[in-house]
């Protein structure tokens, strides 16, 4: 564990390394500090330069407990560094040009839907010419738009060496922001390796700071089934341990922890294919004890199964969306298991009908609990027409599903494997960020169908010693195509137009290695 101390080094040589390029459309670039990930809609910034009071405060006008917490967070990230260098020294100055943080927003509600208002506007300037008081104002229409001025906020603040002080360079600031889509996402596996909720908490932290929205939560595949589910209480047994599990009380803990930041969770149960763990609790849900998946599609057991799990979860995840999967359905084994090869007959069915059936009585499932679901593109390319036209597609095979899907009217979640598993490592950063939901279509009505993307951290090659450097920083790099508008961030050399802040973001890095990881900083609640 490098100290705190090399790590600061490290981050100012490198500042002075990397010219930061300016990201304001009226002021000329120069060397300070200045970056935000991702790019925001429009910003202009000045020549000044002011001090951030380490008492800031915050004036707000009401009464959420999102924003209130949120700016806690934030407050104690842009004072982390401030706080331990000036362990080493006492210099501390009298008088600050922001002591005050408002916040104003629409609505205190904490409704938390897909399509919730992100955009918000944030200020930051000397009251006029002679004040020595400074103003910074975030206005919102919701809780959420405000918690993403925060993090922007936070970027701007930048210890400075010299001084030994927070300061926010190339003031005064007018942002005004707003994401491009309304989905946003991180897919994290937590069957192919258990993973503690408290790095499941520092990931969801981590993805606040790339304005990420959607956790997608792969719970349970063939390797483990570490999650508690009342009605079915065997299932579970199919965890690694009875130290790797998730009960109904941890689940709720991380749906809430992500709320807190404006972030949705969105569960998955992989069925039919990836669900061999089920049979651990109850073997009558393989076709045999030696032919363990698909999920028997012949039992009415396996969907009062289905069903019990989908009702107890729906008191956990309020978001509208929940996963289905339906990817990778080998048949084999119901075409190889006599009871089931007997009742693909009497119903005249091939396992491929069979698939089609499970997919789709799992979806009314779904649906009659008030979810919309959302299926792996293998349903969409093999039985569309009779898909749920509710189906969220989400792509992952290849390029190319987006525009079928949205063409046949069904809405789309783009994850081409080829950029966007993060698990390949040997994608590089540019090819993440090139990535283009919205490439091949080019009616504005198919286009509104993407809700966006989503990054794929799969669970067979990492665990928690080694998630979150596999996460970051390429996730940083999706996050910013899904954040930004496409004409700013698109044409043009990367290497001018995003590398510069995309190294920062990185050496950023350290606020949830250092400050989280490393023992309990205060990056860390
Ligand atoms: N698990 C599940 C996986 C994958 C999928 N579903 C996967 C497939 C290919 C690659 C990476 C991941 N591990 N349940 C596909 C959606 Cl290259």
């Amino acid at each position: 564990m490098p100290s705190i101390f090399s790590l600061l080094s490290t981050l100012s040589l490198l500042v002075s390394i990397f010219a930061v390029l300016s990201l304001s459309s009226t002021s000329k670039s120069d060397d300070s500090l200045t970056y935000i990930w991702p790019l925001p809609s429009e910003s202009t910034s000045g020549d000044d330069t002011l001090f951030v009071d380490p008492d800031l405060s915050l004036s707000f006008d009401g009464r959420s407990g999102i924003v209130i917490d949120g700016f806690r967070r934030y407050k104690s990230l842009i004072f982390n560094y401030a706080q331990k260098v000036s362990r080493i020294s006492p210099l501390r100055r009298l008088v600050f040009d922001i002591s005050v943080l408002e916040v104003i927003v629409d609505s205190d509600s904490e409704d938390l839907q897909l399509g919730v208002d992100e955009r918000y506007t944030l200020q930051i300037g000397k009251r006029d010419a002679r004040s020595i008081v400074g103003v910074a104002k975030i206005e919102a229409n919701t809780v959420y738009g405000a918690l993403r001025g925060l993090e922007t906020f936070s970027q701007l603040c930048v210890f400075d060496y010299e001084s030994e002080a927070v300061q926010i360079v190339k003031a005064p600031w007018y942002i005004r922001d707003e994401p491009r889509f309304v989905y946003r996402g991180l897919l994290v596996d937590s069957s192919r390796h258990y993973l503690p909720i408290d790095v499941i908490k520092q990931i969801i932290d981590s993805m606040s700071y790339a304005k990420f929205n959607v956790l997608h939560w792969h719970i349970i595949d063939e390797e483990s089934f570490p999650l508690e589910v009342p009605s079915y209480p065997y299932l579970w047994k199919g965890a690694y341990s009875r130290w790797e599990r998730y009960t109904v009380e941890d689940a709720n803990e991380i749906v809430n922890f992500a709320k807190k930041r404006g972030i949705h969770v969105m569960a998955e149960i992989d069925i039919p294919g990836h669900a061999e763990s089920w049979g651990a609790g109850y073997p009558d849900l393989w076709p045999s004890p030696s032919c363990r998946e698909p999920l028997d599609v012949a039992k009415n057991f396996t969907f009062d199964v289905v069903s019990g799990i989908l009702t107890d979860l729906r008191k956990i995840f309020p978001f509208e969306l929940f996963h289905l999967g339906g990817d990778e359905v080998h048949t084999d084994c119901w075409s190889s298991t006599p009871h089931i090869s007997q009742w693909l007959r009497d119903h005249n069915l091939t396992p491929k009908d069979a698939y089609k059936y499970f997919v789709l009585r799992a979806q009314e499932l779904a649906i009659s609990k008030g979810w919309t679901p959302v299926n792996w593109e293998e349903t969409f390319n093999s039985f569309a027409p009779n898909l749920s036209p509710r189906t969220v597609v989400h792509n992952w095979l290849g390029p190319g599903v987006c525009p079928k899907a949205v063409a046949k009217g069904f809405r789309c979640i783009f994850s081409n494997q080829g950029v966007w598993y993060l698990d390949h490592l040997d994608v590089p950063w540019d090819s993440v960020y090139n990535a283009e939901p919205l490439e091949g279509i080019n009616d504005v009505s198919g286009q509104k169908l993407v809700l966006g993307g989503e990054v794929c951290m799969w669970g067979e090659t990492a665990d928690t010693s080694d998630v979150q450097q596999t996460i970051w920083p390429r996730a940083a790099a999706a996050a910013e195509r899904l954040w930004s508008r496409r004409e700013a961030i698109s044409g043009g050399n990367v290497n001018e137009t995003a590398l510069p802040r995309y190294k920062i973001f990185w050496l950023d890095f350290v606020k949830f290695v250092d400050g989280c990881l490393g023992g309990g900083g205060s990056g860390c609640e």
